[in-house]
């Protein structure tokens, strides 16, 4: 067959994609298309596209290289609004054959355009990252590009659970269902695959890493074989997080000791039992002896016997991600050193299957943290980056909150021992915890979508600019009107340094209310383990406030390379943004500002209560470029976000002045309620506990 009829073979689908770009069809703008919605272009964008006329020819026929000619299609009809029929131009796809890491070239030269690459998934990149230049309105004449993927691994992990309940999700239940596959195939799922690998994304880990044995048992394995038949054209490969006491959960053994035999032989089995169905079967992600999950040390044995217990069972086919997120009640040192007292001392023990999957910083995804210690601690040792997408403690998904700044900050950050963040997992890869669930937007609100977004373009190429990705994302998403970029792009670049200055200022972290981490209780000081209360993190008192992790405290600041923490250990020379991370100062400290403390912090949590009005008033401008439905949604969230962040300003001024007893600073606002009605406010009900 021909690449002519592999263009045949899309009619029905390009026929429904003009329907959706016919003038006065009516166009669902609900935000589910995400950022593939391929808007009429307009203009001399228009005309010229509408003039390059091309045809989309293949060379092969695989089912990756038949969904590139089909995503081609598709994207060009809706963007001229008609099929293209071959009136001069070309587009050629010449990849051959599977595998690949998916690097792509596209070439131009006058009305040829030629995309190639070493496999038929670059194919597919290139055709993505091709109606990605002319969404933005390029001249198809001037486009020449070459890529490589940054890193070989770029995976969402969700935290999904089997009955539909999303760890931390905030986008309704979950996407995957569970109840009725293997039968039933929704089509989300196809659509979910689209939308990864048009930024990259290859891979998924589809449940939670407090992980349930049933995806385990024969039960799930038909289901996971469905969806990762469904997901491989896509160039996306399945992996699942495995509880490590399974062997004792499922698999009538007394015990899952990771170096007895039965124990090897029986998850040896299972990873064979999976590879028979699954032949590109992704891994294993583990969470081991953290906040109550099995693992090795139950038997007294290491993390490194753990995952290579794991990684031997599953040979070459794939690899074993061992998370570094441990800590523990028993253990009264600092909880930020406890990851890599943990780990550093088995660098060099992990085999070359195993991966150790670190988050961006050594407590718990907060709006800002420095990097995490073990980056560049463990030379011998393949690292990750954990992110998380979902914005556990950035306001759920009603705060708009623009989360490539914070991943470019840790991405870029020197550890001076060996390179960047971005250097130091440049072998291995990146994770992204999903915030992808049931509603209708995928992300729970629509500028959610470009955190999706934005981590897969990062983990593509680590070397992005913010700027750039949410450029990109506003275009393809909303608008492409020059007029709303330049008012929508900074706006998204600021909005994570407002909700780190009304929520966790100066360095501050974990002052979020228990369990479900919704909204402010810096005043909670009594649960039963130290590092469950904010008081630990914050350790204000009367006369001053900041955690102190210098020499004459914890001393995390030994856990990086002398440079780093030669510049953080000064508390008049740090940056001011991790200056109650690392140090307890008077509340009347000096600051860069001129101001002292105090001033400073009010002011902080000032600047970002208004930067949120300030989004609002820029948002509210932006209506004749948005459908109705999406403009209002956003203008509502920020109405919640705007309340919520004077609620976090609020509660946290009126809890440390009753602990300091110092006024307001000048012409600051006095809280709006009493300490007591802040502390008075629960919410049993808030989404996504774990
Ligand atoms: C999946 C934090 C979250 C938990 C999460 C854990 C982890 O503690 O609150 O919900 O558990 O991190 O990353 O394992």
């Amino acid at each position: 067959m021909g690449g002519r009829s592999l263009v045949n073979r899309c009619a029905a689908l390009i026929a429904s994609a003009l329907l959706f770009a016919l003038p006065g069809a009516v166009r669902a703008e609900d935000g589910y298309a995400l950022w593939l919605r391929y808007a009429p272009l307009e203009g001399e964008a228009l005309e010229r596209l509408r003039a390059f006329d091309p045809a989309i020819t293949a060379a092969g026929e695989g089912a990756t290289l038949a969904l590139a000619s089909q995503e081609l299609a598709r994207g060009l009809t809706s963007l001229t609004g008609g099929m293209p029929q071959g009136g001069g131009g070309e587009i050629a796809l010449n990849c051959r054959g599977e595998g690949g890491d998916g690097s792509f070239t596209i070439e131009t030269r006058g009305r040829s355009i030629r995309i190639s690459g070493p496999g038929e998934l670059s194919c597919l990149y290139g055709a993505y990252a091709l109606l990605r230049e002319l969404s933005l309105g390029v001249d198809p004449a001037a486009i020449n590009l070459s890529e490589a993927p940054g890193m070989p691994l770029r995976l969402l992990n969700h935290w999904d659970n089997p009955d539909g309940h999303v760890e931390r999700g905030y986008a309704g239940r979950s996407i995957f269902d569970w109840w009725r596959l293997p039968e039933h195939l929704d089509q989300r799922m196809i659509d979910y695959a689209r939308a990864n690998a048009s930024i990259g994304i290859n891979g998924s880990v589809v449940n939670n890493v407090n992980a349930s044995p049933l995806f385990l048992t024969p039960r799930y394995l038909p289901k996971l074989k469905r969806l990762a038949d469904a997901w491989r054209p896509y160039g996306i490969r399945l992996y699942i997080s495995a509880r490590f006491s399974a062997p004792r959960d499922v698999g009538g053994l007394e015990t899952a000791d990771p170096l007895d035999p039965r124990v090897q032989a029986w998850w040896k089995a299972k990873a064979d039992e999976i590879y028979a169905e699954i032949p590109d079967f992704g891994g294993f992600l583990v969470k081991a002896n953290s906040e109550g999950q099995p693992g090795p040390q139950d038997y007294g044995r290491t993390h490194a016997d753990g995952a290579n217990m794991l990684g031997r069972a599953i040979g070459e086919r794939g690899v074993v991600i061992w998370r570094a997120f441990v800590y523990s009640e028993l253990d009264a040192t600092d909880r930020a050193k406890q990851a890599y007292a943990e780990f550093v001392p088995l660098d060099g023990q992990f085999d070359d299957n195993v991966i150790v999957q670190v988050k961006n910083g050594p407590i718990d995804f907060q709006p800002r943290e420095p990097f995490h210690p073990l980056f560049g601690a463990m030379p011998n040792t393949k690292l990750m980056l954990e992110a998380q997408i979902t914005k556990e403690y950035l306001g759920f998904s009603t705060h708009l909150s623009f989360l490539a700044p914070m991943w470019e900050e840790v991405l870029r950050a020197d550890t001076g021992r060996g390179g960047t963040v971005a250097e130091i997992i440049a072998p291995a890869g990146m994770a992204g915890v999903a915030n992808t669930g049931s509603d209708r937007n995928w992300s729970g609100s629509h500028f959610d979508q470009a955190n999706w977004y934005a981590f897969g373009r990062l983990a593509w190429n680590p070397g992005l600019p913010s700027e750039q990705i949410a450029r990109e994302w506003g275009a393809q998403t909303f608008s492409r009107d020059e007029r709303f970029l330049a008012a929508v792009v900074p706006m998204m670049l600021g909005s994570r340094q407002a909700t780190v200055d009304y929520m966790n200022p100066l360095g501050l972290a974990h002052l979020f209310d228990t369990g479900h981490h919704y909204g402010p209780a810096p005043w909670v000081c009594d649960l039963a383990r130290p590092e469950w209360n904010p008081c630990y993190y914050h350790k204000a008192d009367a006369e001053g406030i900041g955690f102190d992790r210098t020499r004459s405290g914890s001393n995390a600041l030994e856990q990086y390379a002398l440079s780093i923490a030669a510049q953080w250990s000064d508390p008049r020379m740090i940056d001011p943004d991790y200056l109650l991370w690392f140090h307890h100062v008077p509340w009347d400290f000096p600051m860069p500002s001129g101001r002292p403390l105090w001033d400073e912090l009010v002011a902080r949590y000032d600047r970002g209560v208004a930067a949120v009005d300030e989004m609002a008033r820029t948002w509210a401008a932006q209506e004749r470029f948005v459908d109705a439905e999406r403009f209002r949604d956003v203008s509502e969230y920020l109405r919640i976000h705007r309340q919520e962040a004077q609620w976090w300003r609020d509660a946290s001024i009126a809890y440390w002045r009753s602990l300091n007893g110092l006024d307001m600073p000048a012409g600051a606002a006095e809280p709006e309620h009493t300490l007591e009605h802040y502390r008075s406010l629960t919410f049993p009900e808030a989404p996504g506990n774990g």
